[in-house]
């Protein structure tokens, strides 16, 4: 090397095993803490506007007097949803992640740090409103359920296969707006047997309370 060469380095990153590898360790010890405390963890994934609060309201309602619940609300930079769901008397934990697009399983350990956790049975962790980036990001919840609703058009599932297939659960929300929109529940669910042919999916009206039962008999509440 010649004294006026400049220093260079290169690094390659493995995107998968670098961020998403970080990412899947911190979900297992996610998983590992949830687990010592006896707690049932569902991450709830949507676009925005799905109705992902009003399905966490919903089942709190449901469930409230059975089991002791926590909510963790994923927003860009608002409080909207943990308030409206603390209203009810549940306890919340608000993550704003700025400019991030999901969760990720580090947001949930540091958010969770402080938290008495032996204070709840149940966790429902509310993503941040996006269909794709939650996808990539285990938290180390028992249950992964993807909220798709009439009001998105028929194409939410065709477009977003990947996100489908990650889902332990589909939720199709906001069936008793179907008939005055037109929308074809029986297409939307072909979509997703197309994706998977075994995914629970689950029709749910969570402003009227419809399938809702149904939903929290089948997360063992
Ligand atoms: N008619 C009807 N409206 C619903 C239903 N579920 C949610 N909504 C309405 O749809 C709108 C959006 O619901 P939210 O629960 O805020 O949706 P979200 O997925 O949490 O939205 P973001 O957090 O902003 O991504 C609200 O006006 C809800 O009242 C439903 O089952 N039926
Ligand atoms: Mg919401």
């Amino acid at each position: 090397m010649n004294g006026s060469q400049k220093e260079h380095r290169t690094v390659n990153l493995d995107i998968h095993k670098d961020l998403f590898g970080a990412n899947e360790e911190a979900a297992a010890l996610n998983k590992k803490k949830f687990k010592e405390f006896g707690l049932t963890v569902i991450d709830i994934m949507g676009s925005v506007g799905t109705g992902k609060t009003q399905l966490i309201e919903a089942l709190c309602e449901r469930i409230r007097g059975k089991h002791r619940i926590l909510m963790v609300a994923g927003d860009l930079a608002t409080t909207i949803d943990a308030d409206r769901v603390g209203s009810h008397e549940i306890d919340t934990v608000q993550i704003n992640t700025g400019t991030a697009c999901h969760l990720d399983a580090r947001m949930i350990r540091v958010a969770l740090t402080d938290v008495d956790l032996s204070k709840y049975d149940v966790v429902f962790i509310e993503n941040v409103g996006n269909l794709i980036c939650p996808a990539g990001y285990p938290l180390g919840a028992d249950k992964k359920i993807v909220v798709v609703s009439v009001t998105e058009g028929p194409y939410m599932v065709r477009k977003h296969p990947l996100t489908i297939k990650m889902a332990d659960i589909i939720v199709i929300n906001k069936i008793d707006l179907a008939e005055v929109l037109e929308f074809n529940i029986d297409a939307l669910v072909r979509d997703i047997r197309e994706v998977d042919a075994d995914l629970p999916i689950f029709q749910v009206s969570s402003k009227t309370g419809l399938g809702i039962d149904k939903l929290s008999s089948a997360l063992g509440f």
